[in-house]
Protein backbone atom coordinates (compact mmCIF):
# COMPACT_ATOMS: atom_id res chain seq x y z
CA UNK A 1 0.00 0.00 0.00
CA UNK A 2 0.90 3.72 -0.96
CA UNK A 3 1.41 5.19 2.70
CA UNK A 4 0.04 8.59 0.47
CA UNK A 5 -3.09 6.67 0.11
CA UNK A 6 -3.07 5.34 3.60
CA UNK A 7 -6.62 5.89 5.56
CA UNK A 8 -6.22 7.31 9.17
CA UNK A 9 -8.01 4.46 10.44
CA UNK A 10 -5.13 1.81 9.73
CA UNK A 11 -3.17 3.77 12.07
CA UNK A 12 -0.99 4.80 9.44
CA UNK A 13 -0.32 8.81 9.28
CA UNK A 14 0.44 10.02 5.98
CA UNK A 15 3.80 11.76 6.19
CA UNK A 16 3.17 14.26 3.81
CA UNK A 17 0.79 16.39 6.28
CA UNK A 18 1.27 19.03 7.35
CA UNK A 19 2.10 18.94 11.82
CA UNK A 20 3.00 21.53 13.83
CA UNK A 21 3.76 18.98 17.09
CA UNK A 22 7.30 18.39 15.67
CA UNK A 23 9.89 17.47 18.45
CA UNK A 24 13.25 18.90 18.17
CA UNK A 25 14.26 14.56 18.46
CA UNK A 26 12.25 14.21 15.42
CA UNK A 27 13.97 17.26 12.95
CA UNK A 28 17.28 15.80 14.11
CA UNK A 29 16.56 12.44 13.24
CA UNK A 30 15.69 13.18 9.78
CA UNK A 31 18.92 15.10 9.35
CA UNK A 32 20.32 11.51 10.32
CA UNK A 33 18.61 9.72 7.98
CA UNK A 34 20.54 8.06 4.96
CA UNK A 35 21.08 11.12 2.37
CA UNK A 36 19.45 8.41 -0.15
CA UNK A 37 16.45 8.13 2.05
CA UNK A 38 15.82 11.68 3.14
CA UNK A 39 16.19 13.26 -0.20
CA UNK A 40 13.48 10.28 -1.53
CA UNK A 41 11.08 10.97 1.67
CA UNK A 42 11.17 14.47 0.68
CA UNK A 43 10.52 14.32 -3.10
CA UNK A 44 7.47 12.05 -2.46
CA UNK A 45 6.35 14.53 -0.52
CA UNK A 46 7.09 17.68 -2.75
CA UNK A 47 5.08 16.32 -5.19
CA UNK A 48 2.00 15.44 -2.66
CA UNK A 49 1.88 19.50 -3.50
CA UNK A 50 3.71 20.53 -6.12
CA UNK A 51 4.56 19.81 -9.61
CA UNK A 52 8.43 19.25 -9.22
CA UNK A 53 8.73 20.20 -12.49
CA UNK A 54 7.82 24.06 -11.31
CA UNK A 55 10.10 26.62 -9.88
CA UNK A 56 9.07 29.96 -8.53
CA UNK A 57 11.22 32.96 -10.13
CA UNK A 58 11.67 35.49 -7.92
CA UNK A 59 13.62 38.99 -7.83
CA UNK A 60 14.86 41.15 -5.01
CA UNK A 61 15.78 44.70 -4.80
CA UNK A 62 17.21 46.78 -2.14
CA UNK A 63 14.98 49.90 -1.79
CA UNK A 64 17.23 51.27 1.10
CA UNK A 65 20.82 49.78 1.38
CA UNK A 66 23.21 50.15 4.45
CA UNK A 67 23.61 51.83 7.50
CA UNK A 68 21.09 49.42 9.49
CA UNK A 69 21.76 50.18 12.86
CA UNK A 70 21.30 46.35 13.70
CA UNK A 71 24.42 44.01 14.66
CA UNK A 72 23.40 40.93 12.61
CA UNK A 73 27.11 39.39 11.60
CA UNK A 74 26.75 38.23 8.45
CA UNK A 75 25.34 41.21 7.00
CA UNK A 76 27.34 43.99 4.67
CA UNK A 77 24.72 46.77 5.31
CA UNK A 78 25.33 46.69 9.49
CA UNK A 79 26.81 50.07 10.14
CA UNK A 80 28.66 47.95 12.92
CA UNK A 81 31.02 46.40 10.07
CA UNK A 82 33.51 48.02 7.68
CA UNK A 83 32.31 46.59 4.20
CA UNK A 84 32.75 48.10 1.02
CA UNK A 85 28.34 48.70 0.52
CA UNK A 86 27.81 52.23 1.08
CA UNK A 87 24.37 53.47 2.42
CA UNK A 88 21.72 55.40 0.53
CA UNK A 89 18.44 56.28 1.49
CA UNK A 90 15.14 54.98 0.52
CA UNK A 91 14.21 54.85 -3.02
CA UNK A 92 11.30 56.66 -4.92
CA UNK A 93 8.34 54.44 -5.35
CA UNK A 94 8.63 55.11 -9.50
CA UNK A 95 12.19 53.77 -9.27
CA UNK A 96 11.24 51.14 -7.22
CA UNK A 97 8.67 50.07 -10.27
CA UNK A 98 10.53 50.61 -12.85
CA UNK A 99 12.60 48.31 -11.48
CA UNK A 100 10.03 45.99 -11.18
CA UNK A 101 8.58 45.88 -14.05
CA UNK A 102 12.17 45.24 -16.02
CA UNK A 103 12.35 42.18 -13.56
CA UNK A 104 8.79 40.95 -14.94
CA UNK A 105 9.65 41.48 -18.20
CA UNK A 106 12.82 39.18 -17.68
CA UNK A 107 10.50 36.52 -16.36
CA UNK A 108 10.00 37.22 -12.84
CA UNK A 109 7.46 36.07 -11.07
CA UNK A 110 7.84 37.83 -7.28
CA UNK A 111 9.45 40.60 -6.63
CA UNK A 112 10.86 41.30 -3.00
CA UNK A 113 12.25 44.50 -1.73
CA UNK A 114 14.14 45.35 0.96
CA UNK A 115 15.50 47.68 3.37
CA UNK A 116 18.25 48.37 5.89
CA UNK A 117 16.32 48.99 8.54
CA UNK A 118 16.14 47.72 12.39
CA UNK A 119 12.61 48.30 12.02
CA UNK A 120 9.45 50.05 10.08
CA UNK A 121 9.27 54.11 10.27
CA UNK A 122 5.19 55.21 10.20
CA UNK A 123 6.86 58.42 8.27
CA UNK A 124 7.85 55.94 5.25
CA UNK A 125 4.68 54.62 5.38
CA UNK A 126 3.42 56.67 2.17
CA UNK A 127 6.48 55.68 -0.24
CA UNK A 128 6.23 51.94 1.35
CA UNK A 129 2.46 52.08 0.12
CA UNK A 130 2.91 53.84 -2.60
CA UNK A 131 5.80 51.44 -4.17
CA UNK A 132 4.14 48.12 -3.06
CA UNK A 133 0.51 49.28 -4.58
CA UNK A 134 2.45 50.21 -8.24
CA UNK A 135 4.88 46.62 -8.20
CA UNK A 136 1.13 44.87 -7.11
CA UNK A 137 -0.36 46.43 -9.98
CA UNK A 138 2.42 44.94 -12.65
CA UNK A 139 0.69 41.40 -11.63
CA UNK A 140 3.55 40.13 -9.64
CA UNK A 141 3.46 38.37 -6.32
CA UNK A 142 4.76 40.89 -3.65
CA UNK A 143 7.00 40.78 -0.79
CA UNK A 144 8.91 43.10 1.48
CA UNK A 145 11.96 42.73 3.99
CA UNK A 146 11.84 45.94 6.06
CA UNK A 147 12.73 44.50 9.78
CA UNK A 148 10.49 44.77 12.90
CA UNK A 149 6.74 46.15 12.35
CA UNK A 150 3.79 46.05 14.32
CA UNK A 151 0.30 44.62 13.41
CA UNK A 152 -0.77 48.44 12.31
CA UNK A 153 1.64 48.70 10.36
CA UNK A 154 1.49 45.10 8.36
CA UNK A 155 -2.34 45.70 7.73
CA UNK A 156 -1.49 49.35 6.50
CA UNK A 157 1.11 46.88 3.71
CA UNK A 158 -1.09 44.33 3.53
CA UNK A 159 -4.04 46.94 2.14
CA UNK A 160 -1.01 48.31 -0.32
CA UNK A 161 -1.00 45.15 -2.14
CA UNK A 162 1.53 43.47 0.09
CA UNK A 163 1.31 39.57 -0.27
CA UNK A 164 4.24 38.30 1.98
CA UNK A 165 6.65 39.88 4.43
CA UNK A 166 10.32 38.22 5.12
CA UNK A 167 11.55 38.45 8.35
CA UNK A 168 14.23 35.33 9.09
CA UNK A 169 14.98 33.61 12.37
CA UNK A 170 18.11 33.21 10.68
CA UNK A 171 19.40 30.33 12.82
CA UNK A 172 18.63 28.22 16.02
CA UNK A 173 17.66 29.78 19.01
CA UNK A 174 21.00 28.69 20.63
CA UNK A 175 23.04 29.72 18.24
CA UNK A 176 21.20 33.11 17.68
CA UNK A 177 23.57 35.53 19.91
CA UNK A 178 26.56 34.33 18.36
CA UNK A 179 24.90 35.81 15.29
CA UNK A 180 23.42 39.04 16.52
CA UNK A 181 22.93 40.71 19.95
CA UNK A 182 20.92 43.78 18.80
CA UNK A 183 17.44 42.09 18.61
CA UNK A 184 16.34 38.91 20.29
CA UNK A 185 14.79 35.81 18.76
CA UNK A 186 11.27 36.65 20.54
CA UNK A 187 11.72 39.93 18.98
CA UNK A 188 11.65 38.13 15.25
CA UNK A 189 8.71 35.84 16.33
CA UNK A 190 7.04 39.04 17.74
CA UNK A 191 7.22 40.43 13.99
CA UNK A 192 6.18 37.29 12.42
CA UNK A 193 3.18 37.01 14.25
CA UNK A 194 2.31 40.64 14.06
CA UNK A 195 2.36 39.86 10.15
CA UNK A 196 -0.04 37.28 11.05
CA UNK A 197 -2.57 38.56 12.61
CA UNK A 198 -2.36 41.29 9.79
CA UNK A 199 -3.53 38.53 7.24
CA UNK A 200 -0.76 38.72 5.66
CA UNK A 201 1.95 35.13 4.45
CA UNK A 202 5.03 35.29 6.44
CA UNK A 203 8.32 34.33 4.39
CA UNK A 204 10.43 32.95 6.81
CA UNK A 205 13.75 30.76 7.37
CA UNK A 206 17.09 31.26 7.94
CA UNK A 207 20.88 31.07 6.99
CA UNK A 208 23.35 27.87 7.43
CA UNK A 209 27.13 28.08 6.97
CA UNK A 210 27.89 30.90 10.18
CA UNK A 211 29.65 27.93 11.91
CA UNK A 212 26.81 26.95 13.47
CA UNK A 213 26.26 22.37 14.13
CA UNK A 214 23.57 20.56 12.62
CA UNK A 215 21.81 20.74 15.79
CA UNK A 216 21.47 24.56 15.70
CA UNK A 217 20.09 23.80 11.96
CA UNK A 218 17.67 21.56 13.22
CA UNK A 219 16.97 24.18 15.52
CA UNK A 220 15.69 26.44 13.58
CA UNK A 221 13.42 24.35 11.42
CA UNK A 222 12.10 23.13 14.30
CA UNK A 223 10.73 26.65 15.33
CA UNK A 224 9.44 26.96 11.92
CA UNK A 225 7.65 23.65 11.67
CA UNK A 226 5.57 24.59 15.29
CA UNK A 227 4.82 27.87 14.46
CA UNK A 228 0.71 28.62 14.49
CA UNK A 229 1.03 28.59 10.68
CA UNK A 230 4.38 27.19 8.51
CA UNK A 231 5.57 30.37 6.82
CA UNK A 232 4.66 29.78 3.50
CA UNK A 233 7.47 30.88 1.98
CA UNK A 234 10.70 29.35 3.82
CA UNK A 235 13.63 31.02 2.47
CA UNK A 236 17.26 28.87 3.12
CA UNK A 237 20.43 30.88 2.54
CA UNK A 238 23.89 29.47 2.12
CA UNK A 239 26.14 32.38 3.98
CA UNK A 240 27.54 34.85 1.32
CA UNK A 241 30.88 35.73 3.27
CA UNK A 242 31.43 39.57 3.37
CA UNK A 243 34.26 40.95 3.99
CA UNK A 244 34.72 43.06 6.98
CA UNK A 245 31.89 41.19 8.84
CA UNK A 246 32.51 38.97 11.91
CA UNK A 247 31.03 35.78 9.99
CA UNK A 248 33.17 36.03 6.64
CA UNK A 249 35.44 33.38 8.15
CA UNK A 250 33.20 30.53 8.78
CA UNK A 251 34.02 27.54 7.49
CA UNK A 252 31.84 26.57 4.61
CA UNK A 253 28.74 24.10 4.82
CA UNK A 254 29.40 21.14 2.61
CA UNK A 255 27.04 20.87 -0.88
CA UNK A 256 25.68 17.34 0.72
CA UNK A 257 24.69 19.16 4.21
CA UNK A 258 22.89 22.13 2.90
CA UNK A 259 20.86 19.41 0.90
CA UNK A 260 20.26 18.16 3.59
CA UNK A 261 18.52 21.42 5.27
CA UNK A 262 16.47 21.61 2.13
CA UNK A 263 15.01 17.74 2.12
CA UNK A 264 14.15 18.26 6.22
CA UNK A 265 12.77 21.98 5.25
CA UNK A 266 10.26 20.34 2.60
CA UNK A 267 9.66 17.19 5.28
CA UNK A 268 8.93 19.76 8.18
CA UNK A 269 6.78 22.43 6.59
CA UNK A 270 5.57 20.63 3.10
CA UNK A 271 3.41 22.87 1.74
CA UNK A 272 5.66 25.96 1.84
CA UNK A 273 7.56 27.02 -1.41
CA UNK A 274 11.35 26.82 -0.41
CA UNK A 275 13.91 28.87 -1.63
CA UNK A 276 17.15 28.54 -2.11
CA UNK A 277 17.90 32.42 -1.65
CA UNK A 278 21.59 33.77 -0.79
CA UNK A 279 24.67 31.41 -2.33
CA UNK A 280 23.45 29.70 -5.73
CA UNK A 281 26.81 32.11 -6.94
CA UNK A 282 29.10 29.24 -5.41
CA UNK A 283 26.89 26.52 -6.01
CA UNK A 284 27.28 23.71 -9.25
CA UNK A 285 24.54 23.35 -11.34
CA UNK A 286 24.74 19.80 -9.86
CA UNK A 287 24.06 20.93 -6.35
CA UNK A 288 20.88 23.22 -7.04
CA UNK A 289 19.84 20.42 -9.29
CA UNK A 290 19.81 18.33 -5.97
CA UNK A 291 18.15 20.77 -3.89
CA UNK A 292 15.33 20.85 -6.88
CA UNK A 293 15.25 16.98 -5.70
CA UNK A 294 14.68 17.58 -2.40
CA UNK A 295 12.48 19.78 -2.46
CA UNK A 296 13.63 23.45 -3.27
CA UNK A 297 10.88 25.13 -5.72
CA UNK A 298 12.06 28.55 -6.24
CA UNK A 299 15.43 30.15 -6.58
CA UNK A 300 16.21 34.45 -6.86
CA UNK A 301 16.80 35.46 -10.23
CA UNK A 302 18.70 38.57 -11.67
CA UNK A 303 22.22 39.09 -11.39
CA UNK A 304 21.78 40.90 -8.10
CA UNK A 305 20.50 39.42 -4.45
CA UNK A 306 20.55 42.78 -2.37
CA UNK A 307 23.82 43.79 -2.15
CA UNK A 308 25.53 40.63 -3.30
CA UNK A 309 25.93 38.51 -6.81
CA UNK A 310 23.51 36.33 -8.45
CA UNK A 311 23.86 33.70 -11.00
CA UNK A 312 22.66 36.20 -14.10
CA UNK A 313 19.88 35.13 -16.30
CA UNK A 314 21.74 32.86 -19.27
CA UNK A 315 23.16 30.94 -16.27
CA UNK A 316 19.38 30.35 -15.43
CA UNK A 317 17.79 29.68 -18.69
CA UNK A 318 20.32 27.17 -19.53
CA UNK A 319 19.79 25.22 -16.20
CA UNK A 320 16.51 25.64 -16.20
CA UNK A 321 15.95 24.09 -19.98
CA UNK A 322 18.85 21.27 -19.30
CA UNK A 323 16.85 20.17 -16.55
CA UNK A 324 13.45 20.63 -18.52
CA UNK A 325 12.23 22.73 -15.68
CA UNK A 326 10.00 25.86 -16.11
CA UNK A 327 7.94 28.70 -14.02
CA UNK A 328 5.41 27.66 -11.75
CA UNK A 329 1.90 28.16 -12.28
CA UNK A 330 0.37 30.82 -9.77
CA UNK A 331 -1.99 28.07 -8.93
CA UNK A 332 0.67 25.75 -7.88
CA UNK A 333 1.69 27.71 -5.30
CA UNK A 334 -1.02 26.69 -2.33
CA UNK A 335 -0.95 28.80 1.17
CA UNK A 336 0.73 26.39 3.64
N1 LIG B 1 16.72 44.51 7.51
C1 LIG B 1 15.77 43.51 7.29
C2 LIG B 1 15.84 42.42 8.31
O1 LIG B 1 16.92 41.91 8.58
O2 LIG B 1 14.80 42.04 8.81
C3 LIG B 1 15.76 42.93 5.92
C4 LIG B 1 16.96 42.65 5.09
S1 LIG B 1 17.97 41.23 5.46
C5 LIG B 1 19.28 41.57 4.40
C6 LIG B 1 17.12 39.79 4.88
C7 LIG B 1 17.75 38.45 5.17
O3 LIG B 1 18.78 38.17 4.24
C8 LIG B 1 18.44 38.26 6.51
O4 LIG B 1 17.52 37.97 7.53
C9 LIG B 1 19.35 37.09 6.26
O5 LIG B 1 18.70 35.87 6.57
C10 LIG B 1 19.64 37.19 4.76
N2 LIG B 1 21.03 37.61 4.54
C11 LIG B 1 21.54 38.84 4.74
N3 LIG B 1 22.86 38.87 4.47
C12 LIG B 1 23.20 37.62 4.08
C13 LIG B 1 24.43 37.03 3.68
N4 LIG B 1 25.58 37.71 3.66
N5 LIG B 1 24.43 35.72 3.33
C14 LIG B 1 23.26 35.02 3.38
N6 LIG B 1 22.08 35.53 3.76
C15 LIG B 1 22.04 36.82 4.12
C1 LIG C 1 16.20 35.89 2.21
O1 LIG C 1 16.05 35.00 3.05
N1 LIG C 1 17.31 36.06 1.50
C2 LIG C 1 17.19 37.21 0.63
C3 LIG C 1 15.75 37.69 0.91
N2 LIG C 1 15.29 36.78 1.87
C4 LIG C 1 15.54 39.07 1.36
C5 LIG C 1 18.29 38.19 0.87
C6 LIG C 1 19.66 37.59 0.62
C7 LIG C 1 20.68 38.62 0.84
C8 LIG C 1 22.07 38.13 0.55
C9 LIG C 1 23.13 39.11 0.87
C10 LIG C 1 23.08 40.38 0.10
O2 LIG C 1 22.87 40.37 -1.14
O3 LIG C 1 23.28 41.43 0.72
FE1 LIG D 1 20.16 45.31 9.23
FE2 LIG D 1 18.71 43.38 8.13
FE3 LIG D 1 21.38 43.50 7.74
FE4 LIG D 1 20.45 42.83 10.12
S1 LIG D 1 20.15 41.69 8.20
S2 LIG D 1 22.10 44.31 9.72
S3 LIG D 1 18.60 44.09 10.26
S4 LIG D 1 19.86 44.96 7.05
Amino acid sequence: MNAFNSNPADGVIDPAQPRYDWTLAEVEALFELPFTELVFRAAETHRRWFDPAELQLSQLLSVKTGGCPEDCGYCSQSQHFKTATTASKLMDPDAVIAQAAEAKAGGAQRFCMGAAWRDVKDRDLPKLTAMIGGVKALGLETCATLGMMTVDQARALKAAGLDFYNHNLDTGPDYYDKVVTTRTYQDRLDTLAAVREAGMSTCCGGIVGMGETRADRAGLLHQLATLPSHPESLPINDLMPIPGTPLSGSEPVDGLEFVRMIAVARLVCPKSVVRIAAGREHMSRELQSLCFLAGANSIFVGARLLTTNNPGRNSDDALLADLKMRPMTPKAAVPA
